[in-house]
């Protein structure tokens, strides 16, 4: 297992330090500041938050962080150290939904930011940004794994949002920076995606798994203090590339969402528990039953893991991740054979319980285990992974972290 960020006291210290030389190498001039913002695994509520229900991710340790300054011609010089291709130069007229690349989620958050009317663009006057418009250079670093299901999208838009939030005087919360986030990868980058990982970016803290209604936003910091219990939560990353654009999201969500206007309900969040059967019934289309299955039964094991940490019972938590793993590969088909792998081998090495996490169709999946145990749970699944021929996959521990801040200052 690798050591990873989990275990690098001087890591931001380190980070603040080469984002801001990088800035200097890259724009010329100091950065007004770094700002970070993490990634996210997410404990349990999969897929629920397109249906209004709850969830319950957690910060990673692993961040982007973003050092930025202002300029007042209403132009964005967006750089990615982690990227190949140099500095992606954007005239407030070149921001248009659609256009593609890493700079497409920065490019984004200003585009969500002018929509809303919080940043003014070229020749809008008005406030902030003097008389060009309120334009930032930014320089990207990352360790947030990409294509691994952990959120390295969401990471990007909250750092970069709460950059302009700060270097502009917006004053905006932690949720409206969230939305505004989601805004920008919805109808700027493409991706019809839920508000989980923005909010888990935006509004977790170490220590804590957010318990997060997505339909008014409500949340609650529930204590998940793994060392504290002698546990640690492992983070298998498959490797296997997932890609949420690809249609296989986009579909589940419309067949959710015909399946709420099927049963006359805003949303399967709606559908109490006691009445799925009926449901289930009443739907005209079968292939629409395992969607809410899956939905219902998931934002119940939401209620009960939350009711569970809310007594400190945190071991009686593995078998509700083990029975969401079940239902989303069974009923809702966004598993594959590495994640299931995972979960099979985890639990038959003496896991408490193991889920994939995330979108699906690969990334990551998090097992509980026993602290003692640990190492031997991972050399089992990274055995079983070389005995079936799949790539070798990487595996970290995963402690419950903070969510974005300025780091410097
Ligand atoms: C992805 C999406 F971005 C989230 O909004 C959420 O729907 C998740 O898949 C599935 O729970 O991470």
């Amino acid at each position: 297992m690798s050591g990873g960020p989990e275990t690098d006291p001087d890591r931001y210290p380190a980070a603040v330090r080469r984002a801001a030389d990088g800035f200097r190498a890259v724009h010329g001039g100091d950065p007004e500041g770094v700002w970070a913002a993490p990634g996210r695994a997410n404990l349990i509520g999969e897929h629920t938050d397109y249906n209004d229900g709850s969830v319950m991710p957690f910060a990673l340790p692993h961040t982007t962080v973003v050092a930025a300054a202002r300029r007042d011609d209403g132009v964005l010089r967006l750089h990615s150290a982690d990227t190949s291709g140099g500095t992606v130069r954007l005239a407030p007229g070149e921001l248009a939904p659609g256009t593609g690349g890493w700079a497409a989620y920065p490019a984004g958050v200003v585009w969500a930011l002018r929509e809303a009317g919080l940043l003014p663009g070229t020749g809008e006057g008005g406030g902030a940004g003097g008389d060009g418009g309120a334009g930032a250079d930014l320089y990207v670093t990352s360790d947030v794994p990409t294509g691994a299901g952990l959120s390295s999208s969401a990471a990007l838009e909250v750092a970069t949002a709460l950059a302009l939030n700060d270097l502009y005087g917006l004053g905006l919360p932690a949720e409206r920076i969230a939305a505004l986030c989601r805004r920008a990868e919805n109808d700027y980058v493409g991706v019809p995606c839920g508000i989980m990982d923005q909010m888990a970016s935006a509004c977790c803290t170490a220590g804590h798994v957010l318990h997060l209604d997505t339909r008014d936003l409500s949340h609650r910091q529930v204590p998940f203090d793994l060392p504290a219990a002698g546990l640690r939560l492992l983070v298998v990353d498959t490797r296997v590339k997932h890609a949420l654009a690809d249609g296989e999201y986009a579909r589940r969500r419309a067949g959710c969402e015909t399946a709420a206007r099927a049963l006359g309900v805003r949303a399967l969040r709606d559908v109490p528990p006691g009445e799925l059967a009926a449901a289930l019934a009443a739907l005209p289309d079968p292939a629409l039953r395992p969607l809410v299955r899956h939905v219902v039964t998931e934002d119940e094991r939401v209620r009960e893991a939350a009711a569970l940490l809310d007594t400190g019972a945190i071991r009686a938590v593995g078998p509700v991740l083990t029975a969401g793993h079940a239902s989303l590969r069974d009923d809702y088909a966004v598993s594959c054979p590495e994640l299931d792998l995972v979960v099979e081998t985890a639990n038959a090495a003496g896991a408490l319980g193991a889920r994939m996490t995330g979108g699906g169709f690969g990334g990551s999946a998090v097992v509980l285990v026993e602290a003692a145990g640990a190492e031997e749970i991972g050399r089992a699944v990274t055995d079983a992974f070389a005995a079936a021929g799949h790539r070798a996959p990487r595996l970290f521990g995963a402690v419950p972290s903070a969510g974005a801040r300025r780091l410097d200052g």
